[in-house]
C-alpha cells in the first residue's frame, strides 16, 4: 500500500482502516474468507492492464501470448481439480457464471425451478428480483417443515406437475449435503437440464468433504471465493458436449474480456486448493462449523435443520425474542460479524428476518480449532440478549484478544493458506 498511500492517502487510510476492522473482529459470514497474499498479489498484478476478448488461441486483441498461457493454466487446473471436461474461468462472478449457463442451455421465457430464496437458494436462481426471474419463469421448490430439509419428494412432484428445462440445486444458506444423485435422477424423469451452484461448497467438494456433482450435472457453477478462500470470481464446469455453448454465452453472450488479474488468481485459486494443506483446512471447517453448531445447540439455541453437515448454520433466534437484524446488531456490537438471514418459513421480511447464518470458512483460516470455537460459542450465545446490564465490553475484550493470537496479514510465509 506504500504508493496507494503516496498517491491517495485518503484512498489507503479507508483499506488501512478495513484491514484494522478485518484483524481486529471475528468473521463469521458463511461467504467470507482470508485469502493467501499470492492471490493478492495475483489480483493487484499488472494483467489488469490488458483485453484479450474472446478465447486461448482466438483473441480479439494482439498480444495475448502470455494471457493465453494463464488462461490455458486457469482453465487445466480446474478442470483437474474437479474432474471436470470443461471449464470457462471468465465469469466475472457467481451470478455472472449463472446468467451465462442459464442463456446456454434455455430459450428466454423457458422454466427454471430452482431453491426458494427464503429457504436457502439464491437470488440468481429464478428469483422475481434478479433478472433471472424476469427473463426466465421462476418456480421453486423449499424444505420440508418438519425436518427443514429438501423433501426430494415434492421436488419430483412439482417437476412433474410443471415441466421445467431446468433444475437448480445448491444455494447460499443450507447447511445439510444436497443429493445430487436424487437432483439427476428428477431432471431425468422430467427431461429438464440439471445445474448445480456449488459456490458456497465447493472447497469442500475440492477437497472431498462433500460429495461432487460433476458426475450427475450438465453444468456446474461456482465463485473461487468463499470455502474456496481465492479470487474473487466465477467459473462454469460442464462436460466437453455444452463447451461451445458455455463459452458463446460468457462472451460474447453476457460479458466483454475477461478480468485478467483475476483468471491469473483463480489458477492460483485451483492450484492451492489441490494441496493437502488445504483438504486439512477443509476438514478443519467442517470440525469447527458441527462443533460449534453442537455447542450452540447444547446451549439452547435453536439450529435450523438441526445442525450442519458443512460450513454454515442458521440460527432461529426467535425462541429467544431477537430478530435477525437485532442478533446481527448484537454481535457486530462485540466484535463478532455475521449476516441476518431468513429461515424456512420465516414471518418476518428480508430486512429483518428471524435468524442469522454463522459460518466457520474464515475464522478456520485464521488457524482456529475446537478451543476457539468453544470460546466463540460463549460469547455468541452470552452476547445474544437485549438486556441492558449485560458487559458488552467484556466480550468485545475476549473477540480482541482471540483476534490478537490469531493475527492477519503479517507474515505472508506464516500465513496458513501456502
Ligand atoms: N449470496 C451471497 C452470500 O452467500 O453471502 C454471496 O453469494
Amino acid at each position: 500500500m506504500k504508493k496507494l498511500a503516496l498517491v491517495d492517502p485518503e484512498a489507503a487510510s479507508l483499506v488501512e482502516a478495513e484491514l484494522y476492522r478485518q484483524n481486529k473482529n471475528l468473521e463469521l459470514i458463511a461467504s467470507e474468507n482470508f485469502v493467501s497474499e499470492a492471490i493478492l498479489e495475483a489480483q493487484g498484478s499488472i494483467l489488469t492492464n490488458k483485453y484479450a476478448e474472446g478465447y486461448p488461441g482466438n483473441r480479439y486483441h494482439g498480444g495475448c501470448e502470455q494471457i493465453d498461457k494463464i488462461e490455458d493454466l486457469a482453465i487445466k487446473r480446474a478442470c483437474d481439480l474437479f474432474g471436470a471436461e470443461h471449464a470457462n474461468v471468465q465469469p466475472h462472478s457467481g451470478v455472472n457464471a449463472n446468467l451465462a449457463a442459464y442463456m446456454a442451455l434455455l430459450k428466454p421465457g423457458e422454466t427454471i425451478l430452482g431453491m426458494l430464496l427464503q429457504h436457502g437458494g439464491h437470488l440468481s436462481h429464478g428469483s422475481k428480483a434478479s433478472i433471472t426471474g424476469n427473463y426466465y419463469k421462476g418456480i421453486f421448490y423449499g424444505v420440508s417443515p418438519d425436518t427443514e430439509m429438501i423433501d426430494y419428494d415434492e421436488v419430483e412432484e412439482i417437476a412433474k406437475k410443471h415441466r421445467p428445462q431446468l433444475i437448480v440445486a445448491g444455494g447460499s444458506a443450507y447447511p445439510r449435503t444436497i443429493d445430487f444423485a436424487r437432483f439427476r435422477e428428477i431432471a431425468d424423469l422430467v427431461g429438464a437440464f440439471f445445474l448445480v451452484d456449488m459456490a458456497h461448497i465447493a472447497g469442500l467438494i475440492a477437497a472431498g468433504i462433500h460429495p461432487t456433482p460433476i458426475p450427475y450435472a450438465d453444468v456446474v457453477t461456482s465463485t473461487t471465493t468463499k470455502t474456496m478462500r481465492g479470487a474473487r470470481g466465477g467459473f462454469i464446469l460442464s462436460k466437453k458436449e455444452r463447451a461451445k455453448a458455455i463459452d458463446k454465452a460468457v462472451f460474447p453472450g453476457t460479458q466483454g474480456g475477461p478480468i485478467l488479474q483475476n483468471v491469473l488468481a483463480k489458477a492460483v485459486t485451483f492450484r492451492l486448493a489441490s494441496t493437502n494443506t488445504f483438504r486439512e483446512y477443509q476438514a478443519q471447517v467442517k470440525t469447527n462449523a458441527a462443533f460449534l453448531a453442537d455447542r450452540l445447540q447444547e446451549k439452547g439455541l435453536r439450529l435450523v435443520a438441526g445442525g450442519t453437515d458443512n460450513h454454515l448454520m442458521l440460527v432461529d433466534l426467535r425462541p429467544i425474542g431477537l430478530t435477525g437484524k437485532e442478533g446481527e446488531e448484537i454481535l457486530e456490537s462485540v466484535g463478532i460479524t455475521v449476516n441476518k438471514n431468513l429461515i424456512p418459513f420465516d414471518p418476518n421480511p428480508p430486512a429483518v428476518t428471524s435468524g442469522i447464518r454463522i459460518g466457520t470458512a474464515a475464522i478456520t483460516s485464521r488457524g482456529m480449532k475446537e478451543r476457539e470455537i468453544e470460546e466463540i460459542s460463549d460469547i455468541i450465545f452470552g452476547s445474544l440478549t437485549k438486556d441492558p446490564s449485560l458487559k458488552r465490553d467484556i466480550f468485545r475484550k475476549k473477540v480482541y484478544d482471540l483476534c490478537q493470537e490469531f493475527p492477519l496479514y503479517l507474515d505472508p510465509f506464516e500465513f496458513a493458506c501456502i
